[in-house]
């Protein structure tokens, strides 16, 4: 191993604050990682019926938990951690002022502990305190108002580090006047964008209905409007998890793979796309609702089919960097390629095996968003097939090894046990390939999703293979594989940090094959691409919010009619 004087340093040599906070935002993630896994495996034993140790009047409680912990606390958490470290590396320069930046991750743990606080109480009898409103926590479900305040809190949080991201770049940017936007940067700077734009509705949502109704300062709200508001956001909030794990794609997995980007300027297209197309595009989660007309429905649908150039072009970008790294190895073949691949790193084999995944879990997206198809599948147990491939896979796995590459570089510590790595990301795999190919399987029956006991007395499917009750097995056990998985991997990186510190762990990042000089300026100029992403949103929104309103009132029927 070389000495820290003659080999590069690493990102926490470079920047020890920033790195402070990114191991302290990835250990949030972490800890919610390991909370959300308790309550998944509770819920998969539960459903199935294979093990009952919760009543089911706590399945609410348990699904609101395993929810909200999974897809607000660790994806978010990750996110930032992420992003600081990104901005940081790639502009190569401290973040203006590190006491704003642990004031937003101060926010964000406070407001996240307040909200979980009042989704476990929800197991305490004797405690008036509950919040089983699920992750989608829209009207007409109420929760205490400490779940509504503390998501508030985390909300500004996220809003605050993006402004700190913003302000760093500005700073840069009069350090470096005709430089081109560094490609990490463009990502944070493109999500952050798309993230004010959808988490305004949620904040309105909140602030001016949900908190006040469960203070009890008004009696009532519009369920619709509030469910038109969620979805406005909760539709740009799957790319808001996923943009973490395309930025851990397109920069760091063709590095991995003994390779560089293939193209910069096609990964910026797809950024400014996810700016564009995000959010004119939530009512696809509400093809049957009443009370939105078949047009606005319609015109969804539209744009949700657009939405899928992004994904293919990442899948056709991403898989080529990767075969130009096997290549350059040595590689040669059609598929012959593939073998001169890293596979035994943890970091590489997890990122494919995702982005495999993602391929199944784009494709029963394409059906959810198509009108007709969406009334099969609607509220079934498609649907969380489908997301635990999209955000359970595509996201979590690539974060969890994108970990293995990234925390030596934040904490000059080397990874316990590649092994254990290997073993934890290729059983993940495995467990979900069973688990989410069941689920949607169960979901073409008819079994509904969200409900403690899908089996019903009389809702005899067969138990032959391919019936419900094997289809509940295969759940089980591939439910009981990523429970076992997660603790490998969180086992893995607690014996890491107790490893000494080396030096000689740098990987600096290699510049793409077509570079960003490649890249047309307009693609920088995020004032065009918010001015347009504005206007779609109108033309998506405008409508149907004034009809809602128009209809059931601000405050819900009878009030403002
Ligand atoms: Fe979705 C419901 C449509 C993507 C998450 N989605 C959900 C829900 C969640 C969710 C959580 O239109 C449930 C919400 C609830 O609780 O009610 N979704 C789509 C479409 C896409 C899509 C069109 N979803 C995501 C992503 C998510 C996510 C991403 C999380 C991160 N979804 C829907 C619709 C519903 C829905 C309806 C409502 C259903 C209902 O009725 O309730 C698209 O963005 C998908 C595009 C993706 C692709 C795949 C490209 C392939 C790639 C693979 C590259 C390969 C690599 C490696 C890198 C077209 C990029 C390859 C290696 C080799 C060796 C080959
Ligand atoms: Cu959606």
């Amino acid at each position: 191993m070389s000495t820290a004087i003659e080999s590069e340093p690493t990102f926490v040599d470079k920047f020890p604050d920033e790195a402070r906070v990114v191991r302290a935002a990835f250990m949030s993630s972490f800890f919610a990682l390991f909370l959300g896994a308790i309550f998944g495996i509770i819920q998969t034993l539960h459903r199935t019926d294979v093990a009952r140790i919760i009543p089911s009047t706590d399945y609410y409680t348990v699904l609101t938990a395993h929810g909200v912990f999974m897809v607000i606390s660790f994806t978010i958490f990750f996110l930032v951690g992420l992003f600081t470290w990104a901005l940081t590396r790639s502009l190569d320069r401290p973040l203006i002022n590190i006491k704003i930046t642990w004031t937003w991750y101060g926010l964000m743990a406070a407001g996240m502990t307040l909200t979980g606080i009042s989704i476990l109480a929800g197991f305490v009898d004797s405690i008036d305190m509950s919040a089983d409103v699920l992750y989608t926590f829209y009207a007409p479900l109420q929760a205490h108002p400490l779940f509504y305040a503390g998501l508030a809190v985390f909300i500004v949080g996220t809003w605050i580090a993006g402004a700190d991201w913003f302000r760093t770049f500005l700073a840069w940017r009069r350090e470096h006047p005709d430089e081109r936007i560094p490609l990490q940067t463009f990502m944070v700077l493109t999500t952050m964008t798309m993230w004010y734009i959808a988490s305004s509705a949620v904040a309105a949502s909140v602030l001016l209905f949900l908190l006040p109704w469960s203070l009890g300062f008004i009696d009532q709200v519009n369920p619709t409007l509030t469910r038109t508001l969620f979805w406005f956001f909760g539709h740009p909030v799957v790319y808001f998890w996923l943009m973490p794990a395309y930025m851990l794609w397109y920069t760091v997995l063709p590095k991995i793979a003994g390779g560089r980007l293939f193209s910069d300027p096609l990964a910026r297209v797809v950024f400014v796309l996810f700016v564009l197309l995000s959010t004119p595009v939530g009512i696809h989660h509400q093809y049957l609702d009443p009370g939105i007309a078949e047009g606005f429905k319609f015109i969804s649908m539209t744009n949700t089919m657009f939405l899928l150039l992004p994904s293919l072009l990442t899948a056709f970008t991403v898989v080529a960097s990767v075969e130009y790294g096997a290549r350059k190895n040595g590689g040669t073949g059609l598929l012959g390629w593939l073998t001169n691949l890293p596979w035994r790193k943890p970091a590489f084999t997890g990122m494919m095996l995702a982005g495999l995944m993602f391929a199944a879990g784009g494709f029963s997206g394409m059906v959810n968003a198509g009108m007709n198809i969406n009334y099969l599948i609607h509220n079934t147990l498609w649907v969380p097939g489908h997301f635990h491939l999209t955000v359970g896979t595509a996201v979590a796995l690539t974060m969890m090894a994108g970990t293995y590459w990234i925390w030596p570089q934040i904490s000059n510590k080397p990874i316990y046990s590649s092994q254990i790595g290997l073993f934890q990301v290729v059983l993940w795999f495995i467990g979900m390939a069973l688990m989410s190919n069941a689920m949607h399987a169960q979901g073409l029956l008819g079994v509904p999703r969200r409900t403690a006991e899908p089996e019903y007395s009389g809702f005899d499917y067969p138990t032959m293979f391919g019936g419900f009750e094997e289809l509940n097995i295969q759940i089980a056990i591939g439910g009981t594989l990523l429970f076992v998985s997660t603790i490998l991997f969180l086992g893995n990186l607690v014996l890491t940090m107790g490893n000494p510190k080396v030096s000689g762990l740098a990987e600096p990042l290699p510049s793409p094959v077509s570079g960003a000089e490649d890249a047309p300026k307009v693609l920088d100029n995020l004032r065009l691409w918010v001015s347009i992403a504005l206007t779609l949103v109108v033309l998506a929104y405008a409508l149907p919010i004034a009809a809602i309103i128009n209809r059931g009132g601000l405050l819900g029927p009878g009030v403002g009619t």
